[in-house]
């Protein structure tokens, strides 16, 4: 045995990054006992909100949700000041959060780490700072945000420009005065939205360039919200915190089993008028239950937005131009205003379209656009992020056989449930790409990972083991389940951050999970509860491998199966067949009803027991059409010739085929083969 093999590591964990994360999982970790250090590039606590100081900054997500759960006592005493706080208030409440659990003595600030090696025949991480320190720790964790590298400038001239630069990712701490000044702001993603009013209020001239228009809703923000207080009281704060953690997105809100297309066009705009006029995201998309899924009802939200646009900005063409029109509202990040339509109202303010002038190059002392040249003082990029995998990668991470991270991911992110790789013992990430992360309010995704690492990390050690590793198995496993489930969304469709679209060169894969923060915390529990299903582990307790893969059913199976569970009926095969009849129509009562067709005829054809009701849906087009004939699910017990009217309607523009439902009898008054000979009948 070596020296080394002897040897202590330095230290049980080594954490990169004192964001909410990194802060939280110090917590947790030293309340198990485990020796820590974290890594952090800027010179406080705080991550996304140490950084991005542009002004305007505030979260999208209520202050009230978007805060820590677990310090019972510093959940009661903190009163946020504004319903969406702003930047300067969340990283008040960060540094609150670093003095009152004494973290910083843990902490070294103002160091970035530029290497971690795994060596395999001490199990250990070895971590290189750019402070040139080593170090040695059994674990790895990468807290190093989402949203925390910015995106590589790729505009030519930049560098000669003779003006103020700012990033608004990388705010001077100091503030910027824009009195006076031309200012030129490239983006309008959420940093640009929520900057430009500012910017505005006091620059002489502002221009904003822009590539894609983004839909934004008003943020509605001013005092914490007197009936969302009493919410919390009513039901008491753990009661809510719990509600949280069991919710899609990370905010519990009354989740809509209603289509958009299945209400009249009046009880619609009323719905969307209200979510417009109340704010939240998530509750504006979750209006109803198909925005995220169905074209057709994103589209009908994606137009009232757009009228909002139109009925805010004077200017017609301006308006236009700000609209949104190619990708389906929610398939970005949804933004959240102070008047960002309404700046474009004001005479200094102007709006350039880069799909119609584009930038040929920045100049000493301003933009050139194919057409037109305009001077600037200043030049705020507010470009993006390269999100979600950019800060992981950044750091150059070698696994085991020599294989860095950037191989393993080369054609997008291998991960079990975006905590860890195969090939990389020991290295979890934390809202890393296959988990809710960004598509939920990452406080509550945060609390659980850091949960599932820490609970896991004192599980390991009671049960004498000192690594983890994911199987290939279970990693391609959720990889498929994570893609499958994208794939049933609206969410590919968008050349988004979600999809790496932003970053040139970099794989178009969806990088979050999108099946819901409740639905992920349940896979994550019951691989713990399979004795980590998924995971090799290994240690002076011998080795354990629980090979398997967490989810094999189709994700809208699940989905459905998740809703059916939730409504806590008896299951069909208890109830009688005039129950199950009964609630088979009632749930074919809700859907949507469909889209138009050609014509609809209903009939009967003669079956071997008698009359068969069978409806025919043709196409508007013309013919000769191809005949499909459908039999309607149901078991053989339940359904009729129309209680799968939307779909056959669905089915008959789709293809552009005639559809014949065709009933049949029903057991268990008939029983088999009955409905198969009047399958044949038909
Ligand atoms: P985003 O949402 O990625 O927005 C970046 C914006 O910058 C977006 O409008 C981009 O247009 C634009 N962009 C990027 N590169 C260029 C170039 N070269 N030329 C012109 N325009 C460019 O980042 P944010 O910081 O605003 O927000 C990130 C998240 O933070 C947000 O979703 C919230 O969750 C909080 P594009 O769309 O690529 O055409």
């Amino acid at each position: 045995m070596s020296a080394s093999e002897n040897s202590s590591p330095d230290v049980d964990v080594i954490v990169v990054g004192a964001g909410f994360a990194g802060m939280y999982l110090l917590h947790r970790l030293r309340g198990l006992g485990m020796t820590t250090r974290v890594l952090e590039a800027g010179d406080d606590v705080g991550g996304t909100w140490y950084w991005n100081r542009y002004p305007g900054a505030r979260c999208d997500i209520q202050s009230l949700d978007y805060s820590y759960s677990f310090d019972r006592e510093l959940d009661e005493q903190w009163q946020w000041s504004e319903k969406y706080a702003p930047q300067p208030e969340i990283l008040r409440y960060a540094q609150h959060v670093a003095d009152k659990h004494d973290l910083r003595r843990d902490i070294t600030f103002g160091t970035r780490v530029s290497s971690a090696t795994w060596d395999e025949s001490t199990s250990r991480w070895h971590v290189q700072t750019s402070t040139g320190e080593a170090l040695v720790g059994r674990h790895l964790v990468m807290a190093t945000g989402c949203l925390s590298v910015p995106k590589e400038i790729d505009i030519d001239g930049t560098a000669r420009f003779g003006g103020d630069v700012y990033l608004t990712s990388r705010w001077p701490h100091e503030g910027v005065d824009f009195t006076g000044k031309r200012v030129a702001v490239i983006g309008t993603g959420s940093s640009a939205i929520q900057s430009t009013p500012i910017i505005a209020s006091q620059a002489t001239q502002v221009t904003v360039f822009q590539r894609t228009p983004n839909f934004s809703i008003p943020a509605r923000n001013g005092a914490v919200p007197t009936a969302k207080r009493a919410a919390i009281d009513a039901v008491g704060r753990d009661a809510y915190r719990e509600s949280q953690r069991w919710s899609g997105a990370g905010v519990p809100v009354e989740r809509s089993m209603v289509s958009a297309l299945a209400v009249s066009e009046e009880e619609r705009l009323a719905a969307y008028e209200q979510a417009w006029q109340t704010g939240g995201i998530v509750e504006f998309i979750g209006t109803f239950s198909d925005h995220l899924a169905n074209p057709e009802a994103n589209a009908l939200l994606a137009e009232f937005v757009r009228n909002k646009i139109r009925s805010t900005v004077n200017d017609p063409v301006v308006a236009e131009t700000l609209c949104p029109t190619t990708y389906p509202i929610g398939s970005k990040r949804l933004c959240v205003d102070t008047n960002y339509y309404e700046t474009f109202n004001l005479p200094h303010v102007r709006l350039v379209d880069l799909h119609k002038h584009p930038i040929s190059t920045i100049t000493e002392t301003g933009i050139d656009l194919v057409d037109e040249s305009i001077e600037f003082d200043a030049i705020v990029f507010a470009t993006g992020f390269d999100a979600m995998t950019g800060a992981v990668v950044s750091v150059d991470i070698t696994g085991r056989d020599g294989v860095s991270l950037k191989q393993a991911w080369s054609d997008g992110p291998m991960t079990y449930l975006g905590l860890m790789s195969y090939g990389f013992p020991n290295l979890f990430m934390i809202t890393g790409p296959g988990s809710p992360s960004v598509l939920s309010n990452m406080m509550v995704s945060i609390e659980q990972h850091v949960d599932w690492i820490a609970d896991s990390l004192a599980t390991l050690r009671t049960d004498g083991f000192d690594a983890i590793e994911p199987t290939p198995t279970a990693v391609s496993g959720w990889v498929q389940h994570t893609n499958e489930f994208a794939d049933i969304t609206l969410f590919p469709q968008a050349n988004s951050w979600y999809m790496g679209a932003n970053v040139p060169g970099k794989p178009r894969v969806f990088l979050p999970y999108p099946g819901g923060v409740d639905a992920y915390r349940r896979v994550c529990d019951e691989v713990v509860a399979q004795d980590f299903l998924g995971f090799e582990r290994s240690g002076p307790a011998g080795t354990k491998t629980v090979d398997g893969v967490i989810r094999r059913l189709a994700p809208d199976v699940g989905v459905m199966l998740q809703m059916m569970s939730e409504l806590n009926l008896p299951t069909m095969d208890s109830m009688s067949p005039a129950d199950a009849r009964a609630f088979s129509a009632l749930l074919a009562q809700s859907s949507p009803t469909g889209p138009e067709v050609g014509e609809i005829v209903d009939g009967v054809l003669p079956g071997p027991g008698g009359d068969l009701a069978y409806r025919l849906y043709r196409p508007a087009t013309a013919g000769p059409h191809p005949v499909v004939v459908y039999f309607h699910g149901g078991g053989w017990v339940l359904g009729d010739a129309t209680s799968d009217d939307p779909f056959c309607r669905d089915l008959c523009v789709r293809t552009d085929a005639i559809i014949v439902s065709a009933d049949y009898r029903h057991a268990p008054e008939h029983r088999f083969p009955a409905p198969v000979d009047d399958a044949l009948a038909a």
